[in-house]
């Protein structure tokens, strides 16, 4: 069904047939302005900005560009449309025809896993608060934007099922998820990551790869569930997640490419030459990668579940891809085979049943895909002729949920003394000195056409425009 953008929210759920929840979901949405104008980006409010625009949910229809000042962002309600005759995936009920309302008994899960959901997406625009103000150039600085609009229309959509299945509950809920505040010290954001803040485009590039990907692999679950709207919302917001994560792994190339020209220029890989030229040495970026990536892991949860166990046998959350890439899909009698510490500074091999181990085999998956990115910016590496190689840390390393929760590790994953690990974090992680060096290098650019230093400029622009376009217009 097409998008409907004559109603005030714009949708292509028939909302104006059910007018209790358009009225809710109209009281809601001055709320979401207010925060936004908060919480969003700041300053930024009449700047015209080339963004966007969904308007059908299918592949052609996908979106119209054009310059918006951002409040006017048009943020609704996009469904994927429905696959006729839908059965369930997976769990205790596979092969029944898929839910239109939520189950009675499974409604607590389904309202947790969704809050959850939407908590994330309001959390990192409020990360995201400040980085405008110290864009590489126009073209980045467009590309948060656009990030932040649809983070944005991201609860947008969670907050619509929450109206729409989860009656007075959910409107609670819905208040509630513009009530916390990524970092804030009495009402933070539910996950340990969106409270981290990310004040430098290091940063924002680390978390559009590695955050942002958590993201795709939770939808890609979510999207397999046995209630269809919820699917059918993930379906969607994945069309989406993709280009965020495109613009942290081509930042991250970009500051590879500007670093590598500059260690040819000099001739040399001295950390003190390459920053007296203003470029992220590799050992540097390295130390960010360590950072963002362990803290994404945490967002898998704990290896053995029974929360991810219930969810899988009620049908709830699936895995990635559960009907191409499975052929079991109750996994009922199915094991799973985990390595964790045993207490006494050693390994111990536990097996446990498959449904428990859930979480883990998502991490697994969103680990291997990962790596995709290592490759490419490793190859950047290897062609200028240089040894040096980025890599994904242990999934042992620095973890706060979990098995691994606070046992010392190396990178590589060993376990090491306590004062070990203490003594030698600034090796392993961004050190005071280096974020101010970072913080340093975050000197705005909004000429158009023009690159900060420490990055070099994109393969190409948005929508075929060049790169010299002017893709915020600030007034
Ligand atoms: N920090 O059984 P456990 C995105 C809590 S990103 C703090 O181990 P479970 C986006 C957990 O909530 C995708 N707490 O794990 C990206 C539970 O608490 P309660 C977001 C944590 O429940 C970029 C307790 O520990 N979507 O979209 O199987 C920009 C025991 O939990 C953490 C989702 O996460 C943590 N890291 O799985 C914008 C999908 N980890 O309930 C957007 C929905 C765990 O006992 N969420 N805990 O009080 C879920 O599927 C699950 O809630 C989790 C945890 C995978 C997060």
């Amino acid at each position: 069904m097409s998008i409907d953008y004559s109603q005030k929210i714009p949708n292509n759920v028939n909302l104006s047939n059910d007018r209790t929840l358009q009225r809710a979901l109209e009281h809601w949405q001055p709320h979401f302005l207010d925060w936004w104008r908060e919480m969003g980006p700041h300053d930024f409010a009449s700047a015209d900005v080339y963004l966007r625009t969904a308007t059908g949910v299918d592949a052609q229809g996908w979106a119209s560009y054009g310059a918006v000042k951002m409040p006017d962002y048009r943020w609704g309600i996009f469904l994927a449309d429905a696959i006729p005759d839908r059965r369930i995936g997976f769990g205790d009920s596979y092969g029944e025809p898929v839910w239109q309302q939520v189950p009675g008994e499974f409604r607590s899960q389904f309202r947790r896993l969704i809050v959850t959901q939407g908590d994330t997406e309001p959390a990192s625009v409020e990360q995201q608060h400040l980085l405008g103000h110290t864009c590489p150039s126009l073209y980045d600085l467009r590309n948060l934007f656009q990030v932040n609009v649809e983070e944005g229309r991201h609860l947008w959509a969670m907050v619509y099922l929450l109206h729409a299945h989860f009656g007075r509950d959910g409107r609670e809920e819905a208040e509630e998820l513009l009530a916390r505040h990524s970092g804030d010290a009495d009402k933070p954001r539910i996950l340990g990551t969106f409270n981290e803040p990310i004040s430098d485009w290091l940063s924002f590039y680390c978390f559009t790869y590695f955050t942002d990907r958590d993201g795709k692999f939770q939808l890609k679950s979510l999207a397999e569930s046995s209630f269809d709207p919820l699917a059918r919302t993930c379906r969607f917001m994945l069309t989406e997640e993709a280009h965020h994560m495109f613009v942290g792994e081509t930042g991250i190339g970009r500051v590879v490419r500007r670093t590598l020209q500059v260690m040819k220029e000099l001739g040399t890989d001295d950390q003190q030459a390459l920053r007296g030229q203003g470029v992220v040495d590799l050992p540097l970026l390295q130390r960010y990668l360590n950072f963002w990536f362990s803290s994404s892991l945490d967002l898998f949860g704990s290896e053995v579940s029974s929360n991810a166990a219930s969810s899988f046998a009620n049908g709830i959350k699936g895995r990635p891809d559960e009907t191409t890439q499975y052929q079991d899909h109750i996994c009922t009698d199915a094991t799973y085979e985990l390595e964790t510490p045993d207490g006494k500074g050693g390994l111990q091999k536990e097996s446990v049943s498959l449904r428990n181990a859930m979480n883990e085999v998502l991490r697994v998956a969103y680990v291997r895909d990962c790596e995709i990115g290592l490759k490419r910016w490793n190859m950047q590496i290897q062609k200028a002729g240089h040894e040096f190689r980025l890599k994904l840390p242990s999934t042992r390393f620095r973890r706060s949920i979990g098995a691994w929760a606070n046992v010392p590790t190396d990178p590589e994953g060993r376990i090491v003394a306590r004062e070990e690990y203490e003594r030698r974090l600034p090796e392993w992680l961004p050190t005071p000195a280096d974020r101010t060096y970072v913080t340093s290098l975050m000197q705005r650019v909004t000429e158009p056409g023009k690159m900060a230093g420490w990055v070099a400029p994109p393969d190409r622009g948005i929508n075929n425009l060049g790169l010299d376009y002017e893709y915020v217009r600030l007034s």
